[in-house]
């Protein structure tokens, strides 16, 4: 067995929209009614994918899931060509890209067994994100069939809110020992939602067999939730032993750092403080939402969007940090702008596992020829453009369904999902 880390990315579904459905997401909830590229959103996607390939990273994909969700809409007793702007809204969103609240990720060197524990997030706060768990379950039991490695948890009940593993931090000297998880979650979030719950977070933590020695659970900020960090992903990231966060990301920063000091000495802790870049200018910018990798020339490296280049306060912060030999070496920007425009930045896109590549479905894993393939049937079947007003026409419901088929096809995974 040899664990490394996998990053697999979820594919912009053809049915990507603004539609606004998210509240307390600011970008998704600026741009409500804007016309989205789907096409050109999930090329995107897979030029990241290419960016970490080319950084010498394993690279995973999950596929995007079945739009309009025709299943959710038969359970509320109406068809996708019958449903109201709204109900269909809800129905067509392309959010299961957004494969860091598809799961909670608890690699094999953490658990009891042995195995990588994951639980399939029940994303219960948002009606448009509610229904994407059945899928999800299904993908990942596919992805991750063998179970002498993986063991897949359905959700937990959805009297408490679980976003995932945006809301899920891991420290360790490297990714394949033992580490210590960090579970974040929300109790008040001002005037927007609170989406991570703490009862979820500890069953998920109970589920995964994890040591309560090695495990903590943080508060994030209500400071940060109100001004937008709707998931702790952006605010803080981790990767091995360093946790990069901005100064207002947790309730009580100094309990936490004190915690860490305790339970994992070796731990660095890069702090943004609020005087360099205020909490307005780390959200828009997405500086956190960044992957925080090390590749395999040892370079701890982050993966930042093109917004994060484009703010001031933000760029000037990593030059600095760069030239001052911090931990962060390495900084690398990627174009994801359709999916910022709806609040998912690098970080969004991605569920991180740490397993063996041998162990898992090489439907769900790419390379460069691979990517090309996509590249293609994306290019040909994606819609160009969805205008709010297009959104209940059977010609694009029908279109995105073929594009979807079209992609199922290539990858093999027809009939499966
Ligand atoms: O759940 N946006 C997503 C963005 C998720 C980002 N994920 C992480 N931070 N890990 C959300 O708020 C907007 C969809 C719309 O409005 O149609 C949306 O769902």
């Amino acid at each position: 067995m040899s664990l490394t880390e996998i990053n697999f990315d979820g594919i912009v579904g053809p049915s990507h929209n603004y539609a606004g459905l998210s509240f307390g997401n600011l970008a998704a909830m600026r741009n409500m009614g804007a016309s989205s590229r789907p096409r050109a959103a999930a090329l995107q996607g897979l030029d990241k994918m290419r960016a970490n390939l080319a950084l010498g990273l394993t690279q995973g994909l999950f596929v995007p899931q079945p739009r309009p969700a025709r299943g959710w809409l038969a359970e509320l007793g109406v068809e996708a060509e019958q449903a109201d702007t709204a109900l269909l809204a809800n129905a067509m969103s392309a959010s299961s890209m957004w494969a860091a609240n598809a799961a909670t990720v608890s690699p094999g060197p953490d658990t009891a067994d042995g195995r990588t524990h994951l639980t399939v997030a029940n994303l219960k706060s948002m009606p448009h994100r509610s229904h994407e768990w059945p899928a999800t379950l299904a993908q990942l039991r596919l992805a991750f069939a063998d179970d002498r490695y993986f063991r897949i948890h359905a959700p937990v009940p959805s009297a408490f809110g679980d976003e995932g593993a945006a809301n899920h931090m891991r420290l360790t000297e490297r990714h394949g020992a033992p580490g210590l998880e960090l579970f974040v979650y929300g109790v008040s979030g001002g005037a927007f939602p609170a989406r991570q719950h703490l009862e979820a977070s500890r069953a998920v933590a109970r589920l995964h067999g994890l040591d309560p020695e090695r495990t903590l659970f943080v508060e994030q900020s209500e400071e940060a939730i109100a001004a937008g960090a709707f998931h702790n992903d952006v605010v803080a990231v981790a990767n091995e032993r360093v946790l990069f966060a901005h100064e207002q990301a947790f309730a009580d920063r100094d309990g936490l750092l004190d915690q860490l000091n305790t339970r994992f000495p070796a731990f660095e802790y890069v702090e943004v403080a609020a005087a360099d870049v205020g909490l307005d200018d780390a959200i828009r910018s997405y500086l956190f939402n960044a992957q925080l990798v090390t590749p395999p020339d040892g370079q701890p490296t982050l993966i930042i969007p093109e917004e994060a280049r484009e703010t001031t306060s933000v760029w000037n912060w990593l030059q600095r940090h760069l030239a001052g030999n911090g931990a962060i070496r390495r900084v690398e920007v990627v174009n994801v702008r359709e999916s910022m425009a709806n609040g998912g930045g690098p970080a969004c896109l991605r569920l991180r596992v740490v397993a063996d590549p041998a162990a898992i479905d090489p439907r769900f894993l790419v390379d460069e020829p691979k990517l090309d393939r996509l590249s293609s049937v994306i290019s040909r079947t994606w819609p160009e453009e969805i205008a709010p007003a297009d959104l209940g026409s059977p010609q694009l419901l029908a279109q995105v369904e073929q594009a979807r088929a079209a992609l199922l096809d290539t990858l093999d995974l027809s009939q499966l999902l």
